[in-house]
């Protein structure tokens, strides 16, 4: 066996006892000071320490309270050796962030038995952390990690005035593939998406996780729009080189996905002119932009990227102008589509609002006229179809409520009402949101009738100008 331990101690003869009483671990690091010790913790970081408790100078105990402060070793045991058997002074020791004492001179099969007992604790705790940090299905990153890193990287990308990117991506006719094929056929592809499009995000501080479902998000550190696009578009053709087959999917004959990708960019970060109050808002508003450009990727017939600016709504469009979506190979026609309208760029364009489009109380006729290029139809569609989803929460908001999946439902409407311009209820899903991560539910729960209320108008308004409504 061959464990990495880092032995501490001013006295070489003590020290020499206890290298030979470790020799079944293999041979330990010394180091004979605090400075020794510090030298040796940044060529690497040991899995054990062993530390002499009455060293010179900033003495062990100083020595184990800095030690403990290092992020690195975090879950590394600290074992004190020491001539001392005062119960004051283990009780000071203990306080320091040591994980244990050994008397001296050490008994050898006591001291083998303190390390092992350790490094099983240790090598037990890292099996844990990792767990909490990986989804169970498929190996990679959880959302909570990819939550955590999210918000560490918008704070970083903002104050060191970097480029980030997202691209969120959700698999296009999931329900159809269990249906056909089974659950535990579903699993599996999940699998071999996640493993096959997660080798492909390489650089270290790349994050690719699984967001629910079917649903996996990358974040991308210090990379550009065109770096995004460019990763995103590799996924696609990645999924269609994979040719998992999918008969039941409507858009192609293999499984593949629909993504979509924003990116925090110079222009569009000064917190002013965006409204924002810093790094968590930047960080919530990524999340929904990409969920907005996945929607309209979606909309616009699945298995293709669109892109949506990060603070588009707020300023005008970037050089270079609307939303982009892109089309993969190999897939049918869009007459063979069902349900989806793919006669329309999906994205942003510009254009003065059209007579024709549709006057709804609570709708912001020019933005959604402008992000649906004037597809009066599509409107129609994706309207009917948000009502269709969220017909629960005019039924029994305070019901509603209380599912644990409430949080995200109600994230998701509030993106999707951004998209259609419908901006009374966009608001409101805003402040439901904010009211449940301050656990607020009794604030929540008012709001959210207010949600119902605002939709069963949207469902009575739109009855009477589209056709085919009830
Ligand atoms: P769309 O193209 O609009 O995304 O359609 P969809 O069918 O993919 O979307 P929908 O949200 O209607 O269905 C998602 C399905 O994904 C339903 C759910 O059973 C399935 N699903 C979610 N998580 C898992 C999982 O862990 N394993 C399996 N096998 N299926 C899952
Ligand atoms: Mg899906």
């Amino acid at each position: 066996m061959n464990v990495d331990i880092l032995l501490i101690d001013d006295d070489p003869i003590a020290a020499r006892v206890i290298i030979g009483q470790l020799e079944d671990f293999g041979r330990p690091r010394f180091a004979a000071s605090a400075a020794e010790a510090q030298f040796q913790i940044d060529l690497r970081v040991p899995e054990l320490i062993l530390l002499d408790m009455d060293m010179p100078g900033t003495g062990g105990l100083d020595l184990c309270r800095t030690l403990r402060q290092d992020m690195r070793l975090e879950t590394v045991p600290i074992i004190f050796v020491t001539a001392m058997s005062d119960e004051d002074v283990e009780v000071r020791g203990l306080e320091c962030g040591a994980s244990d004492f050994i008397a001296k001179p050490t008994s050898t099969g006591l001291l083998r038995a303190r390390v092992n007992t350790h490094l099983r604790l240790q090598r037990m705790t890292r099996q844990l952390q990792d767990q909490a940090m990986t989804d169970g299905l498929t190996g990679v990153a959880n959302r909570r990690t990819f939550e955590a890193t999210l918000h560490a990287e918008t704070a970083r990308a903002l104050r060191n005035a970097d480029t980030l990117s997202l691209i969120l991506f959700d698999i296009d006719h999931f329900k159809a593939y269990n249906d056909q094929y089974g659950h535990p056929a579903g699993d599996e592809c999940l699998r071999q998406v996640a493993r096959a499009l997660s080798a492909m995000a390489r650089r270290p501080s790349d994050v690719f996780a699984r967001y629910g479902g079917e649903e996996f998000v990358v974040l991308l550190p210090q990379t550009s729009r065109n770096g995004a696009m460019t990763l995103a578009r590799a996924m696609l053709a990645r999924l269609h080189e994979l040719a998992i087959p999918h008969s039941a999917s409507g858009v192609a004959d293999h499984v593949t996905a629909s993504m979509g990708v924003t990116s925090l960019e110079d222009d569009w970060r000064d917190p002013v002119q965006r409204g924002g109050n810093g790094p968590s808002d930047h960080a919530a508003r990524l999340v929904e932009r990409a969920d907005q450009a996945l929607y309209q990727a979606k909309a616009a017939g699945r298995a293709q990227v669109v892109f949506q600016p990060f603070g588009h709504s707020l300023l005008p469009p970037p050089p270079g102008g609307p939303g982009v979506a892109v089309n993969m190979p190999g897939l049918r026609s869009p007459a063979d589509v069902a349900g989806a309208d793919t006669g329309a760029e999906a994205g942003d364009c510009d254009s003065t609002v059209a007579e024709t489009w549709p006057r709804i109380e609570g709708i912001d006729r020019e933005q959604s006229e402008r992000r649906l290029c004037g597809n009066r139809e599509l409107f129609g569609t994706l309207l009917h179809s948000l009502v269709q989803q969220y017909a629960d929460f005019e039924e029994a908001p305070i019901q509603v409520i209380a599912a644990p999946d409430i949080a995200r439902r109600i994230h998701k409407l509030k993106g999707s009402a951004g998209t259609l311009g419908a901006m009374r209820l966009h608001d409101l899903a805003l402040r439901t949101e904010s009211a449940l991560q301050r656990h607020d539910d009794q604030l929540a729960g008012a709001l959210l009738s207010e949600v119902g209320a605002q939709l069963s108008r949207l469902r009575h308004d739109c009855a009477s100008t589209f056709e085919g409504w009830q």
